[in-house]
């Protein structure tokens, strides 16, 4: 853990802004030289991973490759697990392709998470012909044989994919699949559960970023439900294809957190955004932060790597261009990672102090913890220990602004982004209310002897 001590006239200790909490460090405002420089070891830093699709004809492209090692700790067969792969023939079961995607990212030391056992959409031609009890029992036996070959192999599996209908009810989706009752999907969760106990069995749709959305909520409900009624289900992916059309909701944290507070993990499983250049960053900054400010939140998966690789390559969604350069959202990625958010373990940061050789002993920490969030602003509460004669200042990132405060009254630098609060008689700690205006970093704090 390094510590960053900054001198700071007349002052003599401040504050580091690192810690390190049960093995995992927690950023709250990465020092550059400390930074991370790739996606995987920067998701790391608060014990998340980040992922990518991979195509198994396209590893044989050593461009692809490298970049594929070097970034991502997380794969996804992009089609090779699917229903039409996996079984071409009733009760023949195909897994080469599978097993080239899963062995090179295995031997890589990186985790695979399995797409998807039951799907209305790719199954092969003899299931697509099949109907009621028939199809029931093939779709589980699928399910069985599928996760059971893949038993320990993989940290996930997309067990049901994409089950709900777009537009504005809130059901599922007509299919053959859910012809056979609306139970198949609980059965086909069950089933998964029997035979690999051990992976984490995620749910997984689109158009379920946005709180408001009817879709949403009718996710929300079954996943409920299913907790409710001991349903093993660990997971909920959010797929994230945003374009200009369909942009990155204001209020993904909300949805994030909701679904989290149900008693499951949620992650990003096949993001891309269509567009370019610093709007398209912005966006991806905002599905980073999102994440990032939900502990259960445990990993973001992009749906492929370079542009060129993707399902809609025209729209140019991806962190690197055709010829594998890094574009601005792969740094924007990169430094919302780096900037920290709430671990998936710990949920607190301590501050910690060091001496300035030469100068004044004694000193202070400044905790920060989180408060409430909002779709639109969060709070933050700072305890302070180790003297009652404390100057703490508060940094946030723009474009965020601090809207409130309690138990001091802060003055302000002329940027209006950083805040020095002193004690008022009310103890000491103190709080305030950040309106986070799309960035969800936390603040940066230095504390020292008034
Ligand atoms: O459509 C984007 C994604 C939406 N969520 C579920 C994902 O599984 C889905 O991925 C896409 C793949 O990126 C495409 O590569 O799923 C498509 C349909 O399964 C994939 O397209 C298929 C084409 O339809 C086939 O014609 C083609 O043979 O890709 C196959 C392999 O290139």
């Amino acid at each position: 853990m390094t510590l960053t001590a900054k001198s700071v006239s007349r002052v003599a200790l401040v504050s580091s802004l690192v810690a390190a909490v049960a093995g995992a460090a927690v950023l709250l405002a990465a020092p550059a030289s400390g930074a991370a420089s790739t996606l995987a070891a920067a998701a790391e830093q608060s014990g998340r991973y980040f992922g990518t699709a991979v195509a198994a004809n396209k590893l044989g492209d050593s461009t692809y490759v490298g970049i594929l090692n070097r970034e991502f700790d997380m794969v996804t067969a992009e089609n090779e697990m699917k229903m039409d792969a996996t079984e071409p023939n009733q009760g023949q079961f195909s897994f080469s392709n599978g097993d080239r995607i899963l062995n090179q990212a295995r031997n890589q030391g990186k985790r695979v998470r399995g797409h998807a056992l039951a799907w209305h959409s790719q199954q092969p031609g003899w299931m697509q012909n099949m109907s009621g009890s028939a199809l029931r029992s093939a779709m589980l036996n699928h399910v069985t044989q599928v996760a059971s070959y893949y038993k320990g192999k993989v940290y996930a599996w997309d067990v049901v994919n994409e089950a709900f209908a777009d537009g504005g009810g809130g059901g599922r989706r007509d299919s053959n699949l859910q012809r056979t009752g609306n139970d198949w999907i609980e059965a086909a969760f069950r089933a998964a559960r029997s035979a690999d106990p051990n992976a984490k069995l995620c749910y997984n749709d689109y158009n379920t970023d946005n709180w408001s959305n009817a879709k949403t909520q009718g996710v929300y409900n079954m996943v409920r439900d299913f907790k409710s009624r001991g349903v093993p289900i660990d997971c909920v992916g959010f797929q994230a294809h945003f374009n200009s059309g369909n942009p990155v909701p204001s209020n993904y944290h909300t949805t994030l957190g909701n679904f989290a507070a149900l008693g499951v993990d949620v992650q990003i499983t096949e993001l891309d955004i269509e567009g370019s250049g610093s709007g398209q960053a912005q966006q991806f900054q905002g599905v980073t932060q999102a994440c990032l400010a939900v502990a259960r939140c445990t990993g973001i998966t992009v749906w492929g790597i370079r542009d060129s690789d993707s399902w809609r390559s025209s729209g140019t969604p991806l962190l690197f261009d055709g010829s594998g350069n890094k574009k601005a959202a792969y740094t924007s990625v990169l430094n919302a990672l780096n900037s920290g958010g709430t671990g998936t373990n710990p949920t607190t940061t301590t501050t910690t102090t060091t001496t300035t050789p030469g100068e004044q002993p004694g000193g202070c920490t400044a905790t920060y913890s989180e408060g409430q969030k909002w779709s639109d602003r969060f709070n933050g509460n700072v305890t302070v220990s180790g003297t009652d004669n404390w100057v703490v200042t508060v940094t946030v990132s723009s474009p965020q602004k601090v809207i409130a405060t309690w138990n001091t009254s802060p003055s302000w630098d002329s940027s209006g982004n950083v805040m020095t609060a002193r004690p008022n008689g009310s103890g000491n700690s103190f709080g305030f209310t950040i309106q986070h205006n799309g960035n969800w970093s936390w603040p940066s704090l230095t504390c020292s002897v008034g």
